[in-house]
């Protein structure tokens, strides 16, 4: 028996014995289905987001999986976001994965030994490419937890150094808010401090512009990796392709290479990692020698949610919830002023090294909806924006990662076209937020719709909905439980 299945036997959540009632049987099929594979993905300590493509703990997966465990099996949720949050770093940033050490370099890259320069604990003998090899050693990140107060010995796991959007805050929540009680508040009480840390980091390290937004510091931060949002400012890095003879690209090897970022870009994203692993990850005077920073509406909005999020952990653990309310305020604000662009009704990312913003029109840009004190007039803009023939929902479909009608719309390269479940997720609770409930039941059907005919796909195709990327992928499974359970009554 598999160390997955044996898990699943002693958790016992398979059965769903949560199911809701509500469900009829084809809904309960999609339910045990999703369950079923949050089950297989799960390694015993932690989540991982696919067996196939991503073997190891990622950082806001782990958060849209919490709100999935919430329904099916809330103790792993904590376990699965007290698993990412023992390898934070001192600084309080949250790494974006978190490497499993039984894995070996050859299944996945960019690995271990590429984020610590180091040397890897790949123990495949055959892997004798600049991906690494060598003998086992746990390379462990700067910081890889050590030092966090209740966590001196570190989480032992080596780690990456970039960050991801904060939405574990939520995850949090919403693990809280469907299964109550006084162990729940305790492992709400173990993360508070910790989520805390983990925007002080963003605000404080991260505010390059100096208008209080975060600046993401490479594309797979804003977990929207491929989007044409960084287009511009990607074509301002200089592109050094034998970055790629020096590493073996894994995805290409996995998935179809239509699917994934093509060579220039992943150069760029190599050595736009390895500019700031060699500054020792350090923030400070980011704008004088990084070459890549932008403010990502996505991002930001995701920050402001977590701090209207942490007000309400922040009742529960008897901590001060007026500090959260007025960041998230400011947070709204700077976005509002910074970002939006009357022109289009939406947000666009903002280069910090030109100060120009980007034209692309791009889903994170929809993002800020999910704030709850966001201008009206922008919140109409960004609902008339999700119902136009740019985004629309009315041909049954989510909403689309970019714009259908650009040029370079491409329904199957990631982030470029394809519909995602994650972002979808969100753009339904913000339009809950600001009162749309048709609209957001229109979403959570078309959502369902793509499951039950494509099954648990890492993305769909924006016309046809096929599955593309990895199958039985966890976010998706996680929220599709979500979808059922929030059934309109
Ligand atoms: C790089 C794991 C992650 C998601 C990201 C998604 C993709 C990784 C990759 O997979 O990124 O982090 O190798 O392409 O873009 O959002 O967290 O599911």
């Amino acid at each position: 028996m598999s160390h997955a299945a044996k898990h699943v036997r002693a958790t016992g959540s398979t059965e769903s014995p949560d199911l809701p009632r509500q469900l009829g049987d084809a809904d309960a099929q999609t339910w045990r289905g999703a369950a079923a594979i949050l089950d297989a993905n799960w390694t015993g300590t932690h989540t991982v987001p696919s067996r196939t493509l991503y073997p190891h703990q990622w950082s806001w997966d782990a958060g849209f999986i919490g709100v999935g465990l919430a329904h099916v099996a809330p103790e792993r949720a904590w376990q699965d976001l007290r698993s990412l949050f023992e390898a934070q770093w001192p600084d309080g940033r949250v790494p974006h994965i978190v490497f499993d050490p039984g894995v070996t370099e050859r299944d996945y890259f960019p690995g271990p030994s590429f984020w610590t320069g180091g040397t890897p604990y790949a123990t495949d003998p055959a892997a004798q490419d600049g991906n690494g090899a060598g003998p086992r050693r746990a390379v462990r990140a700067p910081g890889g937890g050590a030092g966090w107060p209740g966590n001196e010995a570190g989480s032992g796991r080596p780690s990456s150094g970039i960050v991801q959007p904060p939405v574990h805050a939520v995850g949090a929540w919403e693990v809280y808010r469907r299964a109550p009680g006084d162990a729940a508040a305790e492992e709400l009480g173990w993360l508070y401090p910790r989520l805390v840390a983990q925007q002080e980091y963003l605000t404080t390290c991260r505010d390059v512009g100096g208008a209080g937004l975060a600046a993401i510091v490479h594309p797979w931060e804003s977990g929207l990796d491929n989007s044409p949002a960084w287009d511009e400012a990607l074509a301002a890095v200089p592109l050094a392709v034998e970055v790629l003879h020096r590493y073996t690209r894994r995805d290409i090897q996995v998935v179809s290479s239509d699917h994934r970022p093509t060579d220039d870009d992943y150069a760029r994203y190599l050595s736009i990692a390895l500019s700031y692993r060699d500054g020792g990850y350090r923030d400070a005077e980011l704008g004088a020698r990084h070459p890549f920073l932008v403010e990502c509406p996505g991002f930001n909005a995701l920050r402001g949610l977590a701090e209207v999020t942490l007000a309400r952990i922040a009742e529960v653990v008897g901590a001060d919830p007026a500090p959260h309310r007025a960041r998230a305020r400011d947070i709204t604000r700077q976005l509002a002023e910074r970002l939006f662009d009357p022109a289009t009704g939406m947000f666009h990312a903002l280069d910090v090294r030109t100060g120009r913003r980007s034209a692309a029109r791009c889903v994170n840009g929809l993002l800020p909806l999910v704030l709850p004190e966001l201008p009206v007039a922008q919140v109409a803009g960004l609902v008339a924006a999700i119902g136009s023939a740019r985004f629309g929902i009315d041909a049954g479909m989510p909403v689309p990662s970019y714009d259908r009608s650009a040029a370079d719309f491409d329904p199957l390269r990631y982030w470029r076209g394809p519909v995602w479940f994650n972002i979808n997720w969100l753009l339904r609770l913000g339009l809950r937020t600001h009162g749309r409930e048709q609209l957001a039941e229109t979403l959570r059907s078309a959502l369902l719709h793509l499951v039950r005919h494509s099954g648990y796909y890492e993305y769909f195709h924006p016309g046809t909905g096929a599955g593309i990327g990895s199958p039985a992928f966890s976010w998706t499974a996680a929220l599709t439980l979500d979808l059922l359970a929030d059934q309109p009554r």
